[in-house]
Formats: structure tokens, sequence, C-alpha cells
């Protein structure tokens, strides 16, 4: 069982010998795909070298039409050979041929005694697009290290997708040039403290890190409830006029802005219209999750106002499940979490409508729940989700009688209100994680549990390597 995470499409054993490499020449279409090569397959152990060391082994990397799992035309597919007269990667796109690195990176972990690869033919491509973590560096800051450090992994297991929820209650973790007061609500997280903010400059360069390895960052300014960041230092926001006090607890639902305050619209517009700005991607998300103080009526007004602006900026607005109590327009993502939350008719409603779903079920695919009712870090709202949990789940079938092709992909979630080191969090995203990329990537009869357990084990290594802490659940033999 070669330790791939997530399982490709087709692996096909070559009877060929193992492949020695005592040295990698990277041959690659562009310097940005040798470097991303380069420090892949370099974080992984295997020796990069020129073409005058003994031995060395091609990588080449070509674009190419005939690539990928037979009959497929997903622009994402790729196929890597390893095989005694070298290795190459051939996709139609360059994303491709990162997946491919990826790939082979992973099968590092398989070398044998000598160091040399197991030849094989990998024909793979996914099953979603949209394959994503939502990752919330407001409830404790997790600065631009660590979300580089989240962006290696996510990349790392061919997501696509990183969702940063920037506002929330207790901080605001994004400069807006138009609403400069917003700094002074970013020294604040659960249990209170010194925390931090990004500037346009570190969000920029953050997307650019990101957009380097494929991954796109999706903001998230979360309204009209979650919003006492933004209440506190813009006290016009409120019904009094009156700033509300700085908030470090981890309660939700309390905090509104109100549609009929004529300081609301504005900024709404501000910071919509700044975000949009600053974003590369096609997506903004605008949560709206959570508000408990609110009539549906006003509700979905800002649903329609909030999607509008987005929409006028040329983007694409995503929601929270939430966003189905308002007029949805064709092609606005919905991104489902609370499986007590929803009426089921109003989803299928708004999937008739046109809208998308993006699943991160909280039983399932949120990773700041607990593994165990003994695990000292996490929340319990939605049961626990031990490895097994987050791999065992089918995306179309989490919402009854909603449309197979209604659903746009599948996106892991981790909150962090009882998160506060870089160690704690990827203790909880690793192994589960793994477990949510599968599920995005693999179609459902290329899945098995005992192959994920021991593909699981067989990455630890690899992980430690990088200096990623990780939970050792018993789930998982971690020593065969
Ligand atoms: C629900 S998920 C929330 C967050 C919490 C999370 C904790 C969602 C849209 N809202 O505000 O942090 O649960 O698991």
């Amino acid at each position: 069982m070669l330790p791939l995470i997530p399982w490709p499409t087709d692996v096909e054993g070559t009877d060929a010998p193992a492949v020695p490499v005592p040295g990698l020449r990277v041959l690659a279409p562009d310097d940005a795909l040798a470097d991303l090569a380069a420090e892949a397959l370099s974080a992984a152990g295997l020796p990069l070298a020129d073409a005058t060391a003994p031995g060395v082994v091609d990588l080449t990397l070509a674009l190419g039409e005939d690539a990928g799992p037979v009959g497929s035309d997903d622009p994402e597919r790729y196929t890597l050979r390893v095989a005694g007269d070298g290795i190459t990667a051939t996709a139609p796109e360059r994303v491709g041929l990162a997946h491919a690195v990826r790939t082979l990176a992973q099968l590092a972990a398989a070398r044998d005694d000598d160091g040399a690869l197991p030849g094989v033919v990998v024909r793979d491509a996914p099953r979603y697009r949209w394959r994503g973590l939502s990752f919330d560096v407001v409830r404790h800051w997790f600065g631009p290290e660590d979300i580089r450090a989240v962006v290696d992994l996510v990349a790392s297991l061919k997501l696509r997708v990183l969702h940063l929820h920037l506002t929330d209650d207790q901080g605001w973790r994004l400069e807006i040039p138009s609403r400069p007061e917003l700094e002074k609500a970013s020294d604040n997280q659960v249990g209170g403290g010194t925390a931090g903010f990004l500037t346009v400059d570190d969000y920029r360069a953050l997307q650019e890190y990101a957009a380097a390895r494929f991954v796109t960052i999706v903001p998230e300014f979360d309204m009209p409830g979650h919003v006492n960041a933004a209440t506190h230092v813009y006290g016009g926001l409120n019904a009094d006029g009156l700033p509300t006090d700085a908030y470090d607890g981890i309660d939700v639902g309390f905090s509104r802005l109100w549609f009929d305050n004529p300081a609301t619209e504005p900024f709404l517009r501000d910071v919509i219209g700044d975000v949009a700005r600053m974003t590369d991607g096609a997506w903004v998300h605008v949560g709206g999750d959570e508000v408990h103080t609110m009539e549906v009526e006003e509700f979905a007004r800002f649903v329609e106002l909030a999607a509008r602006i987005v929409r006028e900026h040329g983007k694409t607005p995503i929601f929270w499940q939430e966003g189905a109590r308002g007029p949805v327009e064709p092609g606005t993502l919905l991104q489902y979490w609370d499986p007590k939350g929803e009426d089921v008719d109003r989803f299928v409603a708004a999937a008739r409508a046109g809208a998308r779903f993006v699943m991160s079920p909280g039983n399932h695919a949120y990773l700041d729940m607990k593994y165990t009712p003994e695990h000292p870090l996490g929340l319990d709202w939605a049961g626990h989700v031990e490895l097994r949990d987050a791999y065992d789940w089918e995306p179309t079938a989490v919402i009854a009688g909603l449309p197979a092709d209604a659903v746009e992909g599948v996106s892991a979630a981790i909150w962090t209100e009882t998160l506060t080191t870089r160690d704690e969090l990827f203790s909880m995203l690793l192994p589960r994680l793994g477990a949510v990329a599968e599920v995005a990537w693999t179609a459902p009869d290329g899945k098995d549990w005992e192959s994920f357990r021991t593909r699981t084990a067989a990455q630890a290594p690899a992980w430690t390597a990088a200096g990623r802490a990780f939970h050792p659940t018993p789930q998982v033999d971690w020593h065969n």
C-alpha cells in the first residue's frame, strides 16, 4: 500500500525494480514550478542534484494534454511515472504538475532500505474542485508565519482553498484602509491578551505565498452577527450609537448590525469593497452565521445587500448555510456546517435557485471538535470527531434531497477558541485533515478506511520531520 493521501484515482505498480534516487535533477517548464518542486521534494528528504552528480535521476515536469485517468478531461489531472529511465510528470495545467510533485514527495515515505522509490504509474484527478480548509485566526491570533505553515500543509494534501475567518466578536484581523479604526479592535482574543492584525501588505504577501502553491485565499468578513469587534470601535453601528464593550469570551450569537441604521450600508460597502480589491481569488465570504437576535426578514435583507455588493466588485459571494434564508442568485456558494441548524427544504430550494454547497458538516469536518470526550483541546457542540468520523462520510448524502451536482466541494474547518499554539493547532488538524482531503479528492469507490489508516501511519514520520505536530489517535497503528 503506497503511502498516498489523498488516494489517487488510478495507481499501477510496475514490475520494474525500485528506482534508486541518489539525486534528483528537476526539469520544469518555469522557475516557479522548479522552485515548488525543489521545496516539496527536499522537505520530503529527496536529495536534489545537478546533472553532473553520479547516478542523478531526472524528474521531468511537462505540460501536455495526454495525462490523467483514462477519459478524464479534468483540468487538475496529472500522470506521474516513476521508472528506471527517469521520473516524469505530465499535466495539461501547471496545477496538475504541482499535484504530481506532491504525490512524488509522499512516495518518498515508501523508499526501501537503499533509498529507492517504488516503480509506479499514478493517473489522477480530483472529485471536487473546491477542496479547502476554513481557519479562524480571530479567536486566537495566528499570524503570517503560522498561516504560511498552514498553507504548506494544505498544499501538501492537494487542497486548493484556505478560507480565513478574519473578523469576529473578539477581534478584527485585516487592515481596511477606508476604516482605519478597525485596527484598534485587533489587539484582543479569547481570554484577552496581545493579538494582531494583517496589514494590506501582509495579506497580499500571504496571497502570493499561497498562490505559488496553488492555494487561493478566501477572506471572510462575518456579518450581520459576529461583529462585536466592529461595533466596539464604530459605535455608530449600534442602535444607541454607543460602542459595545470589548469581548474575550466564547459565546456566539449576541452581536449584530441593524439594517435600518444609516451607518450600516456604508460600512458594508467600505469593508467589502476594500476586501474585494485586495483579494485575487474569485470569492468573498460574508458570513451570515448564528445571528440569534434578528428576525428573518431583516436577515434576508442583509444577505441580499451583502451578496449584491460582493457581485458589484466582480466576486462571487459565499455565506454560511444561513444564507439560504435570504434570496440567492445562481452561483452563490453556501457553506453547510450545522447538522442541526436549518430546515432541509430551504437548502433544496436554494439549490434549485442555483446555489452551490461547500460541505463542512460539524460532525465530520470540524477539526476543532474533540477527538474523544477526554481530549484536552477543542469543543464538542457537534459531538466528537475521531479520525474515522472525519473519513467516513459522503458529501452528497449530507443534505437529504439535495441534488448531487449542487455540491461544489468540501472544506474542513478549524475554530480556535481553545487553541493557542501552532502545535495545538496542528494536533487538531493532523491526522484529520488528511481524512477530509481524501473525502474531497477521492471518489467513493476509491476510499477505504483500513488502507487510509495504514497510509496515515506511513506519513507520520514525514509530518514529524517537517515539524508538524499530530494527535496519535489509537485508531491508527503508528508503528506497523
Ligand atoms: C460555530 S461554524 C461557529 C463558530 C464557532 C464554531 C466552533 C460557524 C459558522 N459558527 O463561530 O467558532 O461553531 O466550533
